[in-house]
């Protein structure tokens, strides 16, 4: 009576014939008009995935930082992180299957995986503030109980706090408890647990501009300021109230244009930082008395956090593995800091959270960040434990004790699941109170070399195929030893191409001594790319 059922309810949901779509880096996401039947097969294929896996699946409903008129889904596996590879490809056959062959393509997946069609589902659902999101959140829930499945609907959440959610529900509450109010009182509890070692830290200091990109991160930071107790005081700017989701602001805007997002009032040397539209991605800046623009961006971001974690285990005397994995859009600048003067062992993964993601779990600790504002800390299930004994060892000296009690409310206040802005926020604030550090000061760790990013459109951009974490193009022949010679005329100078997971262009990347050597080679490489 299932299939019936699924017939019945997908007839409300239909494909239009011949669309083709593509679950990409970051799920599906394109024009929200073409996204109905994709959310309805979503929530059935969620539902498999609960039944196979026995645990919560989440789904959420964002086009992040991409325009309002778009809308995507992602699909969340049961400790928070992304869905795993193969299922990517049944979300791709699932979303593809004409009308008529969705029973077929459906049976498929259930023969494949074995699936115990008797078993219960779970799914929770979240959704960002697009004006198309209601609805399509409504067809995810109505693909859910087409396969008889129970949903939880989280209604309006970030990208992280759906992630967060999920983790939770399946870890029965270790990790925290699955209600937006369970995440604000366990992050913002760590958050003035670290701040009360910050010694004589000013109103001034404790003052924050956030630009909220007219989205979800707005509404959340509103919702979370009273459990901050005012240990941080916020200026929320581009609260959705005026100005248009993700138009001309948010972090996407910011890290691209380098330069402040529309809406904000911004005073020289004020500490300001934006989210992108679902509030996973967080970046943060200042201009100074000469008006000039200063970007603190993901690995400026990554290089703050991994320091004050390389310290705190020095003075815990704690040994254990700390490193730092980037992109290769990390500017170079962060990576020979990193390696050269702070000893940390760093790692370049293709772009995409989740290949960050499971390069960072190879060690006790990973920092892992994306230039563009994405990132977190993951802590072993053994570091975790060391540090917990040494922050109850009760004949433990002072130092190191409150050194782990440190990385214990550090360990707290991060979202491990996912990059999240919110929880990211709060580390960094905590981070610069307790070492009394200016915004200036932490963008003088380390001077970054100007870069420039350009989209080039190709008739088809599958032909450019890269290798070595996407820094070397191994097709077509001959691109690479063209790009080699033109890094070559030019100082300090890297450059690469790469063929984009969302977008359908090849992103080129170079970075120079000079803004005007960063300019003109991104210029000459998009030019050889043609
Ligand atoms: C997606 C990725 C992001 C990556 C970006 C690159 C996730 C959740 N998001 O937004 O990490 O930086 O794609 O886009 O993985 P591109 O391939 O178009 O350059
Ligand atoms: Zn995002």
């Amino acid at each position: 009576e299932k299939q019936e059922e699924v017939s019945k309810q997908s007839s409300q949901h239909p494909k239009p014939a011949g669309l083709v779509l593509q679950y990409g880096t970051a799920g599906f996401r394109t024009n929200a008009k073409h996204l109905d039947h994709i959310m309805f097969r979503m929530g059935l294929l969620a539902t498999l995935r609960s039944k196979k896996t026995k645990a919560t699946i989440g789904v959420m409903v964002t086009a992040s930082h991409n325009p309002e008129e778009d809308n995507g889904v992602k699909l969340i596996d049961p400790m928070g992180e992304m869905v795993t590879p193969a299922w990517e490809g049944y979300a791709t056959q699932l979303a593809n299957a004409e009308q008529g062959d969705l029973l077929t393509a459906l049976k498929d997946i259930i023969e494949k995986e074995s699936i115990n069609m008797s078993q219960e589902a779970n799914v929770f659902v979240g959704k960002d503030t697009r004006s198309s999101s209601a609805s399509l959140s409504q067809a995810v829930l109505d693909g859910v109980s087409a396969l008889g499945g129970h949903s939880k609907d989280y209604g309006l959440v970030t990208t992280p706090q759906l992630h967060y959610m999920v983790c939770c529900q399946n870890t029965q509450g270790k990790y925290g408890e699955a209600t937006i109010e369970g995440y604000y009182r366990k992050l913002c509890q760590a958050f003035i647990q670290l701040t009360k070692n910050a010694s004589n830290c000013t109103d001034d200091q404790k003052h924050l501009s956030v630009d909220g990109a007219n989205g979800i991160g707005a509404l959340k930071v509103r919702e979370m300021e009273s459990h901050l107790r005012r240990e941080l005081q916020i200026s929320l700017f581009n609260d959705g109230s005026k100005g248009k989701l993700n138009h001309q602001c948010g972090a996407d805007f910011v890290k691209v244009q380098q330069k402040p997002p529309t809406g904000i009032n911004i005073n020289p040397g004020e500490r300001c930082c934006s989210f992108d539209g679902d509030a996973d991605r967080i970046v943060y800046y200042y201009t100074d008395s000469d008006g000039q623009f200063h970007l603190l961006d993901g690995d400026k971001i990554a290089t703050l956090i991994s320091t004050f974690l390389k310290e705190l285990l020095t003075q815990a005397g704690l040994d254990l593995k700390i490193a730092v994995v980037q992109t290769a859009y990390a500017n170079g600048s962060s990576t020979h800091y990193l390696e050269d003067t702070m000893k940390v062992i760093v790692r370049c993964t293709k772009t995409g959270v989740k290949h960050l993601h499971h390069a960072a779990q190879e060690f006790d600790i990973g920092v892992y960040f994306e230039a563009n504002g994405h990132g977190t800390v993951l802590f072993s299930k053994v570091a975790e434990e060391k540090i917990q004994q040494l922050a109850e060892d009760p004949n433990m000296n002072d130092e190191r004790k409150r050194a782990a009690r440190l990385l214990q409310n550090t360990i707290n206040v991060i979202n491990q699941t996912v990059g999240d802005a919110i929880s990211d926020m709060l580390l960094i604030e905590a981070i610069l109170a307790i070492r009394g550090m200016t915004v200036q000061q932490w963008d003088a760790i380390y001077s970054d070399l100007p870069n420039r990013q350009l989209k080039v459109k190709v008739s088809d951009r599958r032909v450019i195929d890269t290798t070595d974490a996407e820094r070397r193009a191994v097709s077509p022949a001959g691109l690479q030893e063209a790009i080699d010679t033109l890094v070559k005329k030019h100082r300090l100078a890297r450059s690469f191409v790469r063929p984009s997971g969302t977008e359908d262009v090849v992103r080129v990347y170079a970075e120079a001594e000079t803004q005007e050597s960063a300019d003109s080679l991104a210029h000459e490489v998009s030019l050889a790319v043609y």
